[in-house]
């Protein structure tokens, strides 16, 4: 959703190689059967002057969790793949950015079963702008109730950050976008929210915080657990719980989170506005906008820095 600027170095298997020459076969077995898996994170400026990557060891803890659900065994330690990343930030000098670590099933063997095709390891980072629009943080976007279901957990389960899901997130983002909205919720087959094509949900109503839990069916966000941490710690009370699409209609406030979204407020849902920015939502992102610039000592263990 935003076009890509080059920089100068990706990172493949081991090595920094030029950003032109990390291209790949077409006869990648991954780009014919969706079994990438990736991750997306952040890397911010902070408030002394030094970059750091927000939650960079659970992201690619999450990287390695995925490769296990897949099968795949991607032949990097946490360790190794945090370093790779800080390095290439550095080398490509850049002081913000969206990283993106990708494994996926290379070139060399055809065929649905995938044990025999080596695994490639690349990160990418470049400059990624607020995903859903320079308003959205601010003012909150619209969004619908999507007509597509969530891929379920025994078909292409969500706990897996997975590139053949994101047909699935595809296919919600655009009839949402064909519609008008900024970006559509999947519901689950039992009709319960999920997540947004690219963010899990949050919910204020009462002065209750609260999220569909993972068992409905939904990627465990990264973001989502900090803001039910930073919820605690401010004494806002979080619950995970069902939600049907109507919760969504009669909430107090809603809100999206990402990496790539950040925390972003929601202004209406199937056309019924659910209360201007503000309140909690406001509360929530102020305070993770500073954690992530490195303004708040209590969670510097969540900043790795260049
Ligand atoms: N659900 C889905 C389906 C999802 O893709 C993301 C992240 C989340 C929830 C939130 O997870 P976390 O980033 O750990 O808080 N989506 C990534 C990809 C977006 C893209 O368009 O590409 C992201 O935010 O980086």
């Amino acid at each position: 959703m935003a076009a890509v600027t080059p920089v100068k170095f990706i990172w493949k298997n081991g090595e920094l190689i030029e950003w032109e020459k990390a291209t790949t076969h077409v006869l990648t077995h991954s780009l014919h059967y969706g079994s990438a898996v990736f991750e997306g994170i952040r890397c911010y400026e902070t408030e002394g002057g030094k970059s750091a990557v927000f939650r960079l060891e659970d992201h690619m803890a999450r990287f390695l969790e995925s490769g296990k659900i897949l099968m795949m065994d991607i032949p990097f330690t946490v360790e190794e793949l945090c370093e790779a990343t800080l390095g290439l930030i550095r080398a490509n000098e850049l002081s913000s950015c969206y990283i993106r670590p990708i494994a996926y099933r290379g070139y060399g063997f055809m065929g649905v079963d995938p044990t025999d095709a080596p695994v490639d390891v690349a990160i990418a980072c470049w400059y990624w702008p607020a995903y859903l629009g320079p308003d959205a943080l601010a003012n909150g976007v619209d969004v619908c109730i999507s007509s597509w279901r969530q891929r379920s957990a025994n078909a292409l389960p969500p706990a897996a950050k997975v590139a053949g899901s994101y047909v699935n997130s595809a296919l919600a983002h655009m009839e949402a976008k064909q519609n008008g909205f900024t970006e559509a919720i999947l519901l689950n087959e039992d009709g319960k929210v999920c997540e947004g094509s690219g963010e899990n949900i949050f919910i204020v109503r009462d002065g209750i915080l609260s999220t569909p839990p993972l068992s409905d069916g939904l990627l465990e966000g990264i973001t989502r657990d900090s803001v039910m941490q930073i919820a605690v710690d401010l004494d806002i009370p979080v619950i995970e719980e069902s939600l049907v699409r109507t919760d969504l209609y009669l909430a107090d406030e809603v809100f999206m989170t990402g990496s790539a979204a950040e925390l972003t407020p929601i202004g209406s849902v199937d056309r019924r506005v659910v209360g201007k920015p503000g309140g909690i939502t406001k509360e929530l992102q102020e305070r993770f906008f500073a954690i992530v610039g490195g303004k708040v000592p209590e969670y510097e263990d969540w900043l790795s820095y260049l």
